[in-house]
C-alpha cells in the first residue's frame, strides 16, 4: 500500500486552469480539493471539478482503443485493439486517401478550447489538410478574429486592478468561468463595490446585484452597441485625443451611427427602453476604469464580427483600452506560442487555396477554421470536392453543432472516421475506430498557453487509468506514423514549447506558473497591430475583402421581424444553451452526483405563455421549430419575456444503451438552422441562439 500524497495541478473540466490538490493512494485518485495558492482561482472549484473522480473512473468510460465491427454504423458493436492497431490502421488509410485525392480530403476537428489545439493543428497543417473545423466559428475564435483585424489583440477584463464599472454583456462566468476568466475574480470585483451593467434577456443572480439590467432581444446586442456609440457620440462623451489619435475611420463610423442608430430605432430593434440605453452608455463612459465582460451569445449570431468590433470600439472610444482596470491586452509569459507550435506558417498556399469555404468566410480561414456545414456539404453532396476522412477529437458536433440531423446524416456517410473521447457518444458512434483520451488528471502539460491572460499552468499528471494516452501524445504518435517531425516524448515537446522562458518542463512544472510582466497603454508607443496603426473602427481588411468595412445591424434572419409569415406557425424565440452550473456542453450526463442535481433537460417558458397553451410546471413539452422537434421539461420561469423561450443545450441520454443514446430525443441543435445565407459572412457564425419554434404539452403529459 502507497502512502497517499498531494499533487498540485489544473483542472480542465471546463476551459479550466482552477488549481486543484490532488490527493493520490495506490495509483487512483481518492480526492480533489481546491488549491488556495493558485493566482487566478485561489482555491475556489465548481461542482464539475469536484465531481471528476466519478468521470475519471466512471464503468463506462473507454480506456483502450477499439475499432467498430458491425455495419452499418451505428451498430453498438466494438472491438478491443492495440495502440498499434489501432494507429496503424488510421495511419494506413489516410496515406491512401492523401496518396488517391489529397490531403485535404481529411477532415480535423475538435470542440471548445481544451488545450491541445496546438497538437491537433500541428498534425493537421503538417498532413496539409486545411479543413479544420471547430467551434470557433460560434465561440472565442470568432472573438481572437474580430479583435486582430481591429485592435490586433484580444482584450480581456483587468481584475488584477479591477474595474470600477463592469458591463456584463451576455456572460454568466459565475457559472461558466469561461475562457479567460475565472467568475470568482469577477466577483471580488463586485464585492470591492464595482458598478454594474447587466445586459441579458433573462433576469439572474447578476440583474439582481446590477445598477441597470437591459433585457435584450436575443440577437440583438450589436444595434444595442451601437445605440451606445450613439449616446457617446451624441453627448461628445468619448476619449478626444483617444479618438483623434488612435481611431482609424471616427468620421465615417460617427456619421453611420448618426444617420443609421437613433436611438428610438434601436430601443424598438433590442425592445430595451430609449432612456436606459442612454443612462447605460451614459455610465460606461463617465465612470473610469469601466470594463465590458463579454460572453458567447453575442458571437452566435450573423452579427457576430459586427458586435464584436463595435464592442471594442465602445472600450477605445471611452479611454479604457489597455487602461488599468479596463479592458487590458495582457502580456503572455515567454513560451512558444500555439500558432508557432502548430507551424501554422507551414500549410503551404496551395493547400490553403483548398480551403473549403475559405473564399467565401475569409475571417474563418485567417483564423484556420472552416464552418462545419462545408463539411457536412462536402461529405453529402461532394461539393466542391468529397471528404474520405475524418479525426475528431474532445467534440460531439452531433448534439452541440447547428442542424444536428445534417451533422448527424454527414458523419455517417463519411467513408472513414476516427474519434477521440473518454465515452461512446453519439458521435463516437459513427466513428470507425475509437481512441481513448486521458482526462486531465492523466496528463502532463503548458496549460492555458492559448489564454489570453497572461498565465500557463502547470497541469501534471497524477495518475494513469487504463490504456488511456493524453490527446497530445496521439498526435505526436499519429504524426510520427504520417512522417512528421515531433519529439520522441510529450515532455520534450513541452521543453520545447517553454524553451524561450529558458525552462525545461521539469522545472517549470515545479514552480507550478508564469506571469507576463503588465505593461499598460503600449498602443501610445507602438500603435495598434492593425495594417493603419490605429483601432480600425473603418476596417481595412473588412474593405479590402469587399465587405463593409463600417460596422452595421443586420436583423437575424428567422426572428418575428425578417420572418413574419414563418412567426405565424412559430410564434416564439427560441434561446438555447442556458449553461448549468453542472454540465458542460454535450458532458456530464452519466457523472451521478452531477445528473442528481439536474436530472432532466429543461425549458424555461413564461407562466403566461405556458398558460396560453395550458403547459404546466413540470410538464414535458414539445418545442418545434421548421427544422424539427424535441421534447423537455417546462419549467415555469416570469424573469424572461413571454415572446422567449429559453432552452438548455447539449442534450442526450448515456443511460439509454442503444448507440444513439437518443441523441434526437431534447438536442436544442434539432431546431437550429446552419444555412450559409443565415451565417455571419465572415466568420460562418451560426444563429445558435436565435430561431423560432413553438411549444406544446406533450400527448401522455
Ligand atoms: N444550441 C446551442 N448549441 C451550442 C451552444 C449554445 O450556446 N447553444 N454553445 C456552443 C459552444 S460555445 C461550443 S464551444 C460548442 C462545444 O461543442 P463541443 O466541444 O463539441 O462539445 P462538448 O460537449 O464540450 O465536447 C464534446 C466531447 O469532448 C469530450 N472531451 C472532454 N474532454 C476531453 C479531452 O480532454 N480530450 C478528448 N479527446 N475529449 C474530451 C467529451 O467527453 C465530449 O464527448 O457547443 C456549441 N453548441
Ligand atoms: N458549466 C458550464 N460552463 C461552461 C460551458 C458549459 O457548457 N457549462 N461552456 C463553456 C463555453 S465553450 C463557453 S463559450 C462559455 C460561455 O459562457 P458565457 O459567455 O457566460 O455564455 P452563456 O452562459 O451561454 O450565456 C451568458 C448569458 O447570456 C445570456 N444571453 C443569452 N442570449 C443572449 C443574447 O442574445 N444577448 C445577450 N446579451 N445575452 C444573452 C444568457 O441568459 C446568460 O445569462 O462557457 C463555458 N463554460
Ligand atoms: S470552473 Fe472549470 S477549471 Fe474550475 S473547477 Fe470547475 S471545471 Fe474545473
Ligand atoms: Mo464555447
Amino acid at each position: 500500500m502507497d502512502q497517499e500524497r498531494t499533487i498540485r495541478t489544473v483542472c480542465r473540466g471546463c476551459h479550466g486552469a482552477c488549481g486543484v490538490i490532488v490527493h493520490v493512494k495506490d495509483n487512483r485518485v481518492v480526492k480533489v480539493e481546491g488549491d488556495p495558492s493558485h493566482p487566478l482561482s485561489h482555491g475556489t472549484m465548481c461542482a464539475k471539478g469536484l465531481a471528476i473522480t466519478q468521470l475519471a473512473y466512471h464503468p463506462d468510460r473507454i480506456v483502450y482503443p477499439m475499432k467498430q465491427v458491425g455495419r452499418p454504423k451505428p451498430s453498438g458493436k466494438w472491438e478491443r485493439i492495440s495502440w498499434d492497431e489501432a494507429l496503424n490502421t488510421v495511419a494506413d488509410k489516410f496515406k491512401e486517401v492523401i496518396a488517391k485525392y489529397g490531403p485535404e480530403y481529411i477532415l480535423i476537428g475538435q470542440g471548445t478550447g481544451r488545450d491541445y489545439e496546438s497538437h491537433l493543428y500541428r498534425f493537421a497543417n503538417l498532413l496539409g489538410t486545411p479543413n479544420v473545423i471547430t467551434a470557433g466559428h460560434i465561440c472565442y475564435v470568432s472573438r481572437v478574429g474580430v479583435s486582430l483585424i481591429t485592435c490586433g489583440n484580444l482584450p480581456v477584463v483587468d481584475y488584477e486592478v479591477g474595474p470600477k464599472l463592469i458591463v456584463l454583456w451576455g456572460c454568466n462566468p459565475l457559472w461558466t468561468n469561461p475562457d479567460e476568466y475565472v467568475g470568482e475574480n469577477f466577483f471580488r470585483a463586485l464585492r470591492g463595490g464595482a458598478r454594474l451593467i447587466v445586459i441579458d434577456p433573462r433576469r439572474n443572480f447578476y440583474t439582481r446585484k446590477a445598477d441597470l439590467w437591459l433585457q435584450v432581444r436575443p440577437g440583438t446586442d450589436c444595434a444595442l452597441a451601437l445605440g451606445f456609440h450613439r449616446v457617446i457620440i451624441e453627448e461628445q462623451l468619448y476619449d478626444r485625443d483617444f479618438v483623434e489619435n488612435y481611431v482609424h475611420g471616427w468620421k465615417a463610423f460617427k456619421e453611420r451611427v448618426l444617420k443609421d442608430y437613433p436611438l428610438e430605432k434601436v430601443a424598438e430593434i433590442t425592445w430595451v427602453d430609449k432612456e436606459l440605453i442612454r443612462e447605460a452608455a451614459r455610465m460606461y463612459a463617465t465612470v473610469k476604469p469601466a470594463a465590458i465582460h463579454w460572453g458567447v451569445p453575442t458571437e452566435q449570431t450573423n452579427n457576430c464580427t459586427d458586435f464584436t468590433r463595435t464592442a471594442i470600439g465602445l472600450m477605445g472610444i471611452t479611454g479604457n483600452l489597455d487602461a488599468p482596470g479596463g479592458n487590458v491586452f495582457f502580456v503572455p509569459p515567454r513560451t512558444r506560442t500555439v500558432s508557432e507550435f502548430a507551424r501554422h506558417r507551414d500549410l503551404p498556399p496551395e493547400a490553403r487555396e483548398k480551403r473549403l469555404g475559405g473564399e467565401e468566410f475569409k475571417l474563418a480561414a485567417r483564423v484556420a477554421l472552416i464552418n462545419p456545414k462545408k463539411a457536412w456539404d462536402s461529405i453529402l453532396q461532394g461539393k466542391p470536392y468529397q471528404l474520405r476522412a475524418g479525426l475528431l477529437c474532445g467534440t460531439n458536433p452531433v448534439v452541440s453543432r447547428a442542424n444536428a440531423r445534417e451533422a448527424y446524416e454527414a458523419l455517417k456517410r463519411l467513408e472513414f472516421l476516427v474519434v477521440i473521447d473518454h465515452f461512446l457518444t453519439p458521435t463516437a458512434e459513427l466513428a470507425d475506430i475509437f481512441l481513448p483520451a486521458a482526462t486531465w488528471l492523466e496528463q502532463n502539460h503548458v496549460a492555458d498557453n492559448w489564454k489570453r491572460h497572461g498565465y500557463v499552468f502547470a497541469r501534471q499528471k497524477c495518475v494513469e487509468i487504463g490504456e488511456a494516452w493524453q490527446d497530445h501524445k496521439i498526435f505526436m504518435e499519429l504524426g510520427k506514423r504520417m512522417g512528421q517531425e515531433w519529439w520522441p516524448t510529450v515532455e520534450d515537446a513541452l521543453d520545447y514549447l517553454l524553451e524561450p522562458s529558458g525552462l525545461t518542463w521539469e522545472e517549470f512544472r515545479k514552480k507550478g506558473y508564469l506571469k507576463g510582466q503588465m505593461e499598460y497603454y503600449k498602443y501610445k508607443k507602438r500603435g495598434f497591430s492593425t495594417p493603419t496603426r490605429k483601432l480600425e473602427l473603418y476596417s481595412t481588411t473588412l474593405e479590402k475583402w469587399g465587405r463593409d468595412p463600417l460596422p452595421k445591424y443586420v436583423e437575424i434572419p428567422e426572428s418575428p421581424y425578417s420572418s413574419p409569415n414563418l412567426a405565424k406557425k412559430y410564434p416564439y424565440i427560441f434561446n438555447s444553451g442556458l449553461r448549468t452550473p453542472t454540465f458542460f456542453h454535450t458532458e456530464n450526463r452519466m457523472v451521478p452526483w452531477l445528473r442528481e442535481i439536474r436530472p432532466d433537460p429543461t425549458v424555461e417558458i413564461h407562466p403566461e405563455t405556458a398558460w396560453k397553451h395550458g403547459i404546466k410546471e413540470g410538464q414535458w413539452v414539445y418545442i418545434e421549430s421548421p427544422r424539427g422537434r424535441i421534447k423537455m421539461r417546462a419549467k415555469l420561469y416570469d424573469g424572461i419575456d413571454p415572446r422567449v423561450i429559453v432552452a438548455e443545450h447539449g442534450w442526450w441520454f448515456p443511460e439509454i444503451k442503444e448507440p444513439g443514446h437518443g441523441w434526437d430525443i431534447s438536442n436544442a441543435n434539432i431546431l437550429t438552422d446552419n444555412t450559409f445565407e443565415t451565417c455571419d459572412p465572415n466568420l460562418g457564425s451560426t444563429n445558435l441562439r436565435v430561431c423560432l419554434c413553438n411549444i406544446y404539452p406533450c400527448e401522455n403529459g
